[in-house]
């Protein structure tokens, strides 16, 4: 430790001896009740007043737990609290779920707090993962002889926590709930006030303050729908797990808190279930489990909690009757029984070994899919072996669909919750099923969301040997810090149209289920209607696939990469075809003359087989089939078809000469006319992303050119409110970069003589020590929690784009840099589950603390984090941040960005890296 750790000050000293007294009667109450050695390692943690070291922080949290109930701890455990809950993204649980203390407590409404006698007595409860997880993996142990299919309820694998809280208070409100009350745009102003005073707090945050009086609330009660209420919602008994109603139909022209209760009734009566869950075993493997498609009980409704809480009681000795929801014990039974051998999956065309390599080079063929030929070897097998799953039909049945679809009449497969009401359009963003009241964008929990998000989808593909990779601006993000843009509201990834169908044929509808030792995401995986369309068409279909998280309908947005007779446009930013390869591609004689043999791949049968022009024919002579708009778009296509810029290498040609073209070029495409070619891709590199293996194209340079504006130097930008600080490896608010750098000369602030463009090391230090002093918390958990996998990508770039040594010195050290570092960088965000528990948590500490305890309590806890997070960051500075005595020493390869960015990162980005 150097001089530059910084100085625990006169108001730390004090919160620590404040900490230190209460802390005598902690270790009189340990020693009663623990083991010596977390005695020992407690004692060890205060002699050292630090929370560092991994194995005294684990088991200070699993202390937390007995100690949550004792008062006289209330500051040590709100400290223990406070650290989990800002600076470790382990998804451990704080605390253990039991059958009386949890389950069965009233968490509100009229009866809070009251403990029932028993499950039977349960009408709404919180399907918190342990639960679930729990009872659903002790159904598929038990019934491992012949099981088949496993009973599902999204009830028990969502969040309904707004929705339950009506259930709270049916009782006392059942005149309220009707159908009008569920489709009028905005609550009732008194019907809000009745259902709010049983509840005894707020139904929902986002914007309440509208609805606190009647001036405000004049705003939002004057906005109108025109819903017809008769047509979308039915009446019903209510009950147990019921309203009084019933929405048939997803209208999404309310405000948000009123779409969510819509959506989630919805889906509770009206929709699918899918066709199964996949279990994920981290990255290694994916077990899927088919689902009962007609039922959708919940446990307590199948019987299937009972069942479990009957078998527990009577496995239990008699003193101990309170059944803990132990769910990573079950799952890690379930991982060794013979159920999950039958239940993995191998895709026969996938080979998982591709994220072992530094490289992967695909195969053209990747890039051509035979639908029909598919389509005729899943009906051999049918017929022959009678051997298709569940999975295999739904698949074959779309293909089938498909291929008969003409790129114009491709119906819009998915939707987004675009009408809500007074939503400034952040619907948009949003799976219109999945919708669950407005997570801000930019808020830490829509931060953690999409980092689960990412890093779920990652770990499936690599389970599967599913080929994809980073593009657009998730290309873009991954470029500076290996993370998102703090901007980003999604992902976008694409993949070769062959590993699309994969996918599709293997998962299309099912839920994944994250590995419980390493989160609590759920995701629908889900696959557009016509994916055998690989032209732009009528535009409604330009993502082929989404990854969905049914916790917050954000999305992963999947497009497949095929060739096709899409015409090359001519990108202004950077050709991506030479004159001369232009020139020799059209003089070929494949393209310029095809034979009449050689048949367009792309045109399917009935109304596919037609070309736009023939379509266009066909409808004017049928203009009854069709819709007015269908008509319009079909001529629109008609008028512009073969009539590109004069300098579109594709003008002029036919459909067929067009595909033909594409094909000579290696050009492959997206139904968004998004080109690239094929060496642009191939080989793919290994990187990280979020902490989580990711591939990369090949020409990362070359892509982002096409779209972007990219700088070729790796220096401070500043871009939507922005900044990205090359020291600090990521971007900072540029109003909180302001008070970083006390531009305001405040007295209180440390004085910072650098500027934020070349902004000195030990200036850094004291950038930091101001977002501490001015309270800026969520920002200095981001960016600590970060750190792990900003610097693996700052050596990653230091290594890539450094001209002096070669591509083999290169693939020698990212190879050396992947497999020792890759594998220990940390998740950058919480699980969004465990967050909002433990941020619930807080709260209640919150309440217990006086003002001076809690700024004592973040205060300590922070620079704790601080001289943590500050020790890696000198091994940087001091060039030892790697194991020098490895195979590669990492401290000395590459460029050196960090010390010197301006110089070495200039013109970095000019050109695409050499490495292969
Ligand atoms: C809700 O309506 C749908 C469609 O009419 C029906 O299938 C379903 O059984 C109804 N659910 C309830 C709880 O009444
Ligand atoms: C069905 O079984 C045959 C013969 O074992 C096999 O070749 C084929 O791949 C199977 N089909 C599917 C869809 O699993
Ligand atoms: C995915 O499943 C949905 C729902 O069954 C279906 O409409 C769609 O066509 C399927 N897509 C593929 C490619 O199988
Ligand atoms: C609009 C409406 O019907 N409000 C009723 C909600 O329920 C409470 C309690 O039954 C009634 O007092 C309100 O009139």
């Amino acid at each position: 430790m150097s001089s530059l750790i910084v100085a625990i000050d006169r108001k730390l000293f004090n919160a620590l001896k404040r900490l230190k007294r209460k802390n005598v009667k902690l270790l009189i109450f340990i020693t009663a009740t623990l083991n010596l050695i977390l005695f020992v390692l407690y004692l060890h943690h205060y002699e050292h007043s630090s929370l560092q070291d991994n194995i005294v922080v684990n088991s200070l949290y699993s202390l937390f737990s007995i100690m949550q109930d004792a008062d006289e701890d209330v500051i040590t455990s709100a400290a223990i609290l406070y650290h989990k809950l800002n600076f470790n993204t382990e998804a451990k649980w704080i605390n253990r779920y039991y059958l009386h203390e949890n389950l069965l407590t009233v968490p509100y409404g009229n009866r809070k707090n009251e403990r029932l006698e028993s499950i039977n007595d349960l009408e709404f409860y919180d399907s918190d993962p342990r639960l679930s997880w729990s009872v659903y993996l002790n159904y598929l142990i038990n019934n491992e002889e012949n099981f088949e299919e496993m009973p599902f309820s999204w009830y028990d694998w969502m969040d309904f926590d707004m929705y339950n809280k009506l259930l709270s208070v049916r009782h006392s409100n059942e005149n309220n709930f009707t159908c009008e009350f569920a489709f009028k745009p905005s609550f009732d102003f008194d019907t809000l006030k009745s259902i709010e005073s049983a509840l005894q707090e707020r139904l929902f945050e986002f914007e309440h303050e509208k609805y606190d009086d009647r001036n405000t609330y004049q705003q939002i009660s004057k906005v109108r729908n025109n819903v017809d209420i008769e047509k979308s919602c039915q009446t019903v008994p209510g009950g147990p797990f019921q309203l009084p109603f019933n929405v048939t139909t997803l209208v999404d022209s309310v405000r948000p808190e009123m779409y969510f209760i819509n959506a989630k009734n919805y889906l509770l009566h009206n929709f699918n279930n899918p066709i199964s869950i996949t279990i994920l075993e981290g990255g290694k493997n994916s077990y899927r489990v088919n689902i009962d498609q007609h039922d959708n009980s919940n446990m307590i409704q199948s019987g299937l909690l009972k069942q479990f809480v009957e078998e527990q009681t009577s496995k239990q000795s008699n003193r101990n009757k309170n059944i803990e929801f132990d769910h990573i014990s079950f799952y890690e039974n379930f991982l060794k029984t013979d159920i999950a051998s039958k239940l993995r999956i191998e895709i026969p065309y996938c080979n998982k070994d591709i994220f072992n390599k530094n490289l992967v080079d695909l195969s053209i063929d990747d890039f051509a899919f035979d639908v029909a030929e598919r389509i005729k070897g899943l009906r051999h097998d049918l017929q022959t072996f009678n051997n298709l799953t569940r999975h295999d039909l739904n698949y074959l049945s779309s293909l089938e669909n498909s291929i008969n679809i003409n790129p114009a009449l491709a119906p819009k497969y998915f939707n987004e919750a675009r009408n809500i009401l007074q939503f400034k359009s952040l619907g948009h963003h949003r799976d219109k099923r999945f919708f669950n009241g407005p997570t801000t964008e930019g808020s830490v929990e829509y931060a953690d969301r999409l980092n689960s998000l990412i890093r779920t989808f990652q770990k499936f593909t690599i389970s599967n040997g599913i080929v994809s990779w980073l593009s657009h601006g998730t290309l873009y993000s991954h470029l500076y810090d290996g993370l998102a843009f703090p901007w980003d509201n999604d992902f976008d990834l694409q993949m070769p149209i062959s590993h699309l169908h994969y996918m599709a044929q293997y998962f299309n509808q099912s839920i994944i289920l994250e590995d419980p030792r390493e989160g609590n995401g759920r995701f629908l995986l889900d696959v557009g209607s016509s994916i055998s369309v690989r032209t732009k068409g009528n535009g409604l279909n330009n993502i082929d696939a989404r990854f969905i998280d049914i916790d917050s309908g954000i999305y992963i947005d999947i497009t497949g990469l095929s060739f096709s007779s899409e015409p090359i446009p001519l990108n202004k930013r950077v050709s991506l075809l030479t004159a001369d390869a232009m020139e020799a591609a059209l003089v070929d004689e494949t393209v310029k003359n095809p034979g009449d043999d050689i048949k367009n791949p792309e045109l399917g049968a009935e109304l596919a087989a037609l070309t736009i022009s023939e379509l266009k024919i066909y409808v004017d002579e049928h203009p009854n089939e069709f819709a007015t708009d269908q008509k319009k778009k079909i001529a629109d296509m008609a008028k512009i078809e073969g009539k590109l810029p004069i300098t579109s290498p594709s003008k002029g040609l036919t459909q067929l000469q067009r595909y033909l073209l594409n094909k000579r070029l290696q050009m492959v495409n997206c139904r968004n006319g998004h080109f690239s070619r094929f060496d642009m891709i191939s080989p793919l590199s290994n990187s990280y992303y979020h902490g989580v293996p990711a591939l990369i194209p090949n020409k990362v340079v070359t892509s982002l050119l096409k779209e972007y504006n990219l700088p070729a130097n790796f220096d401070f930008l500043v871009y939507e409110g922005r900044a990205f600080e090359p020291k600090m490896k990521f971007w900072i608010s540029v109003s909180n970069l302001r008070s970083a750098m006390n531009t305001a000369k405040d007295q209180n602030l440390e004085y910072i003589e650098s500027t934020p463009d070349t902004l000195s090391f030990n200036d850094l230090l004291r950038a930091i020590k101001n977002l501490i002093k001015i309270g800026s918390h969520d920002y200095l958990s981001a960016f600590f929690n970060s750190l792990s996998m900003t610097n693996y990508r700052l050596k990653e770039l230091e290594i890539m784009y450094d001209d002096s040594i070669t591509a083999d010195e290169k693939q020698i050290a990212l190879q050396y840099l992947r497999t020792t570092v890759g594998p220990t960088i940390s998740s950058p965000g919480k699980d969004p589950i465990i967050y909002t528990q433990e941020k619930n948590l807080w709260k209640s500490y919150e309440a217990k603390l006086s003002e001076e305890e809690k700024a004592d309590i973040i205060l300590y806890v922070e620079v704790n984090a601080l001289n943590n997070f500050w020790e890696k960051f000198s091994d940087l500075y001091n060039n030892r941040l790697y194991d020098a005595s490895g195979e590669v020493n990492l401290n000395e390869v590459g460029l050196d960005l960090f010390h010197n960015y301006k110089e070495q990162g200039m013109n970095i980005f000019a050109k695409d890296p050499n490495i292969n």
